[in-house]
């Protein structure tokens, strides 16, 4: 098993969650094609890691790169974009691919991302070894984002958080939970969390999106997601935490009022689209009490952000709406 990317609080700072000094980790220009790599998420694979990275091209066309890194911090990332093959379904279209989720769950690697599909959805896929990837039938009707799966089955069907939106910069946005028995039918749909109330939590007004794959803790499912509040010079992300029931995670526990991390490095202030702090994925080791979330910065490239375990938790329900 490898050691997950890692760095001490440093002596000055106050939060609960701190930003690697190296940051970003990954640049836009990281691989010869692209304008920018951002929204990504990485997996324990072999003795080291592997990774579905969002890559926009100089056309700005959006699409999905596999990659593979040692330490989780240094990443080689294909040159060439990932390329399905049929799984569940015959191929079905795929006009663009952006802002990956992976988990293993059972026998292989499971990915999820926002498909275009007239209008942006929820594909799914799968892999066992990053090389061959397999495209199944896209979860839910147009249109849908940041489909967040559950890394194992609960009361006996998948799970997944999802944010049904519209076709632009949606300017609402709740998080749903759907179940399904085999990964093609999706069901049961349940809401969890809408947005707060302006005087409540600003940070989270407009809409909320899951992040990276939940946690089980003995506090229950560990949700990192993003908030989004509307501003005179356009949105604002910035992530924050909840606590879901173990078998029911359509109810929640504890949410954070303040933000774990929000907008406030250059850069997550300034790139593309400014302001953004987008979390997809997150490495996690119970026995070292260790958290690292792994985000886009200002939809340009990757950043981490570091936090123990125990206090994420214990910050959240300490800090509940
Ligand atoms: C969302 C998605 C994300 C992006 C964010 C901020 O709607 O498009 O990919 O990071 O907006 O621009």
């Amino acid at each position: 098993m490898s050691t997950i990317p890692w760095q001490d609080k440093p002596e000055n700072c106050n939060d609960v969650m701190w930003r690697y000094s190296e940051n970003p980790i990954i640049d836009r220009y990281a691989i010869p094609s692209s304008n920018s790599i951002f929204n990504s998420a990485v997996v324990p694979f072999g003795d080291g890691f592997a990774g579905v990275f969002r890559c926009d091209n100089k056309a700005v066309q959006m699409n999905i790169f596999a990659g593979f890194s040692k330490n989780g911090i240094d990443w080689d990332i294909n040159h060439e974009p990932i390329i399905m093959r049929s799984g569940n379904t015959e191929m079905i279209e795929s006009a663009y691919k952006y802002d990956p989720r992976v988990v293993f769950i059972e026998d292989r690697y499971w990915i999820t991302w926002c498909n275009g599909y007239n209008g942006p959805t929820i594909g799914i896929g799968y892999t066992f070894d990053f090389k061959e990837f397999f495209q199944c039938e896209n979860a839910f009707l147009p249109f849908n984002r940041n489909g967040v799966l559950f890394p194992q089955k609960i009361n006996g069907k998948y799970a997944m958080l999802s944010r049904p939106s519209d076709n632009g910069h949606t300017p609402f946005g709740d998080i749903w939970i759907s179940y399904s028995p085999d990964m093609k039918y999706w069901g049961e749909h349940r809401l969890v969390m809408k947005p707060t109330p302006f005087e409540d939590s600003a940070w989270q007004c407009t809409k909320v999106g899951a992040g990276p794959i939940p946690i089980l803790t003995d506090e229950g499912w560990l949700m990192i997601y993003h908030g989004v509040i509307n501003t005179c010079n356009g949105f604002r992300y910035a992530m924050g935490s909840a606590l879901l029931d173990v078998d029911s995670p359509d109810k929640v526990k504890y949410r954070t009022q303040p933000y774990l991390l929000g907008p406030a490095e250059i850069y997550e202030m300034v790139g593309d689209v400014p302001n953004v702090v987008f979390p997809c994925a997150a490495l996690h080791s119970v026995e070292e009490d260790k958290l690292t979330v792994y985000y886009g910065a200002a939809d340009t490239a990757v950043a981490i952000a570091f936090g123990k375990l125990s206090e994420v938790i214990r910050f959240t329900k300490e800090n509940s709406l």
